[in-house]
């Protein structure tokens, strides 16, 4: 059999990359062809996306993708997914009209609170997603107060990932796990938008179109010559869905997910809903996979709070060597006492976090660490007892008992975290050293090439070869 090519782009809030992915006898090679840092830019009081920084790292990573390919090989096809909510409003020729705004933007705290006073369980019931300040139904509702005549330009809604599938393909669709991160997807139809939600946030509903699966051929890529003969496929645009999806999780279905990245999204697979009052005040968002079952998952504020902290000093660690030796002197220390409270708003877009954190430790009448390392064991502390939370209240809510925890991501190779996790949930964490969201998104054009008959086969192959570390709690 010969060698199929694909390419993931793999869009995150803090950081980029394009992954070529070659599959020969049932095997997945990855190759970084491309890694850029990514961060959202404050014009007045607003945050924005720079899209067409973007959209030149995304053209350069692919060129690069295909120039790593072997003489005569051919790219199969491309794949996009990114973080879930944010979006672009076009006109049917495909022109923005109004500016990208990041989900951290301060925007949505009026909204928030509003919902939070009427209508939020009403919307829980009709969406399945909990009312939270990166919702697109409150960036929307937003967009369209303070600006009505967007009304009249706009025809479009693309999430981010639809979006670079349009530049790519020319076609401009709704793909449905990152759809289902709106708060605007109906938690009890199969694949449809909620009017319940539309009217609610008084959001035009002709601005979306029913949404696709992920594993639909949108066409060829157009535009970059040196991709000829590639096709674009609608992976799972959601990164998290796409993580989910590379989970080598056993199938008595007694794993739980931890993707650990900006955010930790920590959750499981299942065939219904996860509803009712309990899980809309623990935050369930009941997210939807790439073959339309849920996927309930709370989000814990994560590796966001350690990456903004590096800013406050100056004696940072820049290379795997000197993270390494930070997260060594981190482990020294004594386990944190008391945790923060990463609810806090004030550490979802704070110019310092440092001051962030210790503003809160005031607060609570807490002394502040001493040094970085300090800061880094009470961080990774505090979200592995955020992580211990959740399945908690998962454990409570479904009657089911996790056996393990399974972590992909970036903090998959923090043994600080990992290890403050397996210790915070008394449940063994085995993480792996795997590009998870990349990985998703290369499975799922694989299964679209038929290449790989399924994502159940597709994930007992890769646990076949995974490098995997277990910690054991303490
Ligand atoms: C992770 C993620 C989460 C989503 C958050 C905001 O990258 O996609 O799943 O809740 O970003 O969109």
């Amino acid at each position: 059999m010969k060698t199929l090519y694909t390419a993931a782009v793999d869009l995150g809030a803090t950081s980029g990359r394009v992954i070529l992915g070659a599959w020969s006898k049932n095997k997945l090679t990855l190759t970084e062809a491309h890694r850029f840092p990514n961060a959202y830019r404050e014009l007045g009081k607003h945050a924005y996306w720079e899209l067409g920084t973007f959209w030149h790292e995304v053209r350069t990573g692919l060129i690069r993708a295909a120039a790593l390919l072997p003489k005569g090989a051919k790219l199969s096809s491309v794949g996009v997914d990114t973080w879930g909510c944010d979006h672009v409003l076009l006109n049917d020729e495909g022109r923005l009209v109004f500016p990208p705004h990041a989900y951290r933007d301060d925007r949505t705290q009026v909204g928030l609170q509003a919902l939070a006073k009427n209508g939020a369980s009403r919307i829980y019931a009709a969406t399945g997603i909990p009312n939270v300040f990166y919702n697109t139904s409150l960036q929307l509702a937003e967009t369209v107060a303070s600006c009505p005549a967007v009304t009249d330009l706009a025809t479009r809604c693309l999430f981010l990932s639809d979006y670079f599938n349009y530049l790519l393909s020319g076609k401009m669709e709704n793909e449905f796990t990152v759809a289902s991160t709106s708060q605007l997807i109906d938690v009890h139809a199969p694949c449809d938008w909620s009017r319940t939600a539309l009217e609610h946030f008084r959001i035009p509903p002709s601005w979306f179109a029913t949404p696709i699966r992920a594993g639909t051929k949108l066409g060829p890529v157009r535009g970059i010559p040196e991709l000829r003969g590639a096709q674009v496929i609608a992976v799972p645009g959601h990164d998290t869905a796409c993580a989910y999806d590379a989970m080598p999780a056993a199938e008595d279905g007694n794993d739980l997910f931890l993707s650990s990245g900006t955010w930790s999204l920590v959750g499981f697979e299942s065939a219904t809903p996860v509803l009712g009052p309990e899980a809309e005040k623990a935050k369930v968002a009941n997210e939807r996979t790439g073959d339309g079952g849920y996927r309930p998952l709370t989000n814990v504020a994560g590796l966001f709070l350690l990456e903004q902290i590096m800013g406050d000093f100056k004696h940072r660690p820049q290379t795997d060597r000197e993270w390494s030796a930070l997260i060594a002197a981190a482990e020294k220390l004594p386990t944190s006492k008391d945790s923060l409270d990463l609810t806090d708003r004030a550490f979802m877009n704070p110019d310092s976090m440092k001051a962030a954190i210790d503003a809160q430790l005031r607060k609570r009448n807490l002394k502040a660490p001493r040094d970085l390392a300090g800061y880094t064991r009470l961080i990774c502390d505090s979200i592995g007892r955020g992580h211990a939370n959740a399945v908690q209240a998962f454990e409570r809510m479904t009657g089911k008992k996790f056996k393990r925890i399974l972590m992909v991501g970036g903090g998959s190779k923090n043994r600080l975290l990992c290890q403050a996790t397996a210790d915070a949930t008394g449940l063994p964490v085995l993480s792996f050293s795997l590009e998870g969201t990349a990985v998703g998104n290369l499975a799922r054009q694989l299964i679209a090439l038929k290449a790989v008959p399924d994502l159940k086969t597709f994930r007992h192959l890769l646990s076949a070869d995974l490098r995997q570390k277990t910690f054991s709690p303490r």
